[in-house]
């Protein structure tokens, strides 16, 4: 095993039993949702893979550990400290891990350390992608480079406007990337359940998921999977009003000059003030339904 990994009891449990676990991350609580509902709904995606017949394993930088498994303790120590851990992508664990400090994980990095402790789903809200305006910018999230390389399904819902969403499919096109709808042929924009963007292939089962992961796993190509599972219909948010946040909020940071790391937070808490928190209830309901397919997936596995 990884010299710098440790792997919760239970987690370490389910792995000796064969049960199947499902990775999730740690910067959606430290950077993706206030105190205390970043808690309250870590717990309660925690809760439902339980529920879905899956073991949970939240993800972080602890003491310069990687964790494959954290307490209760530990989810409510993340966010309370909120953005005041390090929201720890690729490039950060080196350093943190040397520092013997904690970091947050981003898709990217739980991606990473669930491949190192053998877990191969991880459910989440949304994953970063292409910025607009990267033409000039060149901000492009590690978290596309490293489905391109490792091997771990990410269940998400589809890509917020925040992003080029053109862009950010066709770069995970040409990294080898497959787009995967679960029962819709369209990208979902995360709030609302379509975008006017194709996704590559249309799967309709759980199984079907599997079946394709394990292909590409088998085949040697390696690399992740990118599964897009619209927000349930009831909880969707209305295309225009959301829009409309989305385009006042990088307006916003781009007068202040907003930059690097700090852009996907800074837009996700700019949108929740704009909706009213509308969109915080809208992201932790999407997040709860992508844990649900998360687990039946990694069951079939
Ligand atoms: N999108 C969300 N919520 C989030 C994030 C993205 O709706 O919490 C977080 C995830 O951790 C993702 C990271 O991996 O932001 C991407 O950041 P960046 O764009 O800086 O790569
Ligand atoms: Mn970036």
């Amino acid at each position: 095993m990884n010299n710098y990994l440790d792997i919760s009891p239970e987690v370490a449990a389910a792995q000796r039993d064969g049960k199947p676990i499902v990775a999730l991350e740690s910067t959606i609580i430290s950077h993706g949702m206030p105190y205390p509902q970043n808690v309250e709904t870590a717990l309660r995606v925690e809760q439902t893979i339980r529920e879905g017949g899956a073991v949970p394993a939240t993800i972080a930088v602890i003491g310069g550990r990687l964790k494959a498994g954290l307490t209760t303790q530990g989810i409510e120590y993340l966010g309370r400290k909120g953005t005041g851990i390090t929201k720890a992508s690729r490039r950060d664990l080196p350093v943190l891990v040397a520092r013997g400090e904690d970091g947050a994980t981003t898709v990217a990095t739980t991606m990473i350390i669930a491949a190192l402790a053998g877990i191969k789903v991880f459910a989440t809200g949304g994953v970063g992608g292409v910025h607009r305006g990267a033409e000039t910018t060149m901000d492009i999230s590690a978290d596309l480079e490293e489905l391109a390389r490792t091997p771990v399904m990410v269940v998400c819902a589809g890509a917020k406007s925040i992003l080029d969403l053109g862009l950010t499919l066709e770069y995970l096109e040409t990294k080898g990337v497959p787009v995967i709808g679960y029962g819709t042929d369209e990208l979902p924009a995360f709030y609302t359940r379509t975008s006017g963007f194709k996704v590559d292939y249309r799967l309709d089962t759980p199984e079907e998921l599997a079946a394709a992961f394990r292909a590409k796993q088998e085949m040697g190509l390696g690399g992740g999977m990118l599964v897009t599972n619209p927000i349930p219909e009831e909880y969707s948010m209305d295309a225009d009003r959301i829009n409309a946040a989305i385009d006042e909020a990088v307006a916003d940071a781009k007068r202040l000059g907003i930059r690097g790391k700090e852009t996907t937070p800074y837009l996700l808490a700019r949108i929740k003030d704009i909706t009213g928190g509308d969109s915080l209830a809208a992201n932790i309901e999407l997040v709860l339904n992508n844990a649900r397919l998360a687990a039946k997936v990694a069951a079939c596995l």
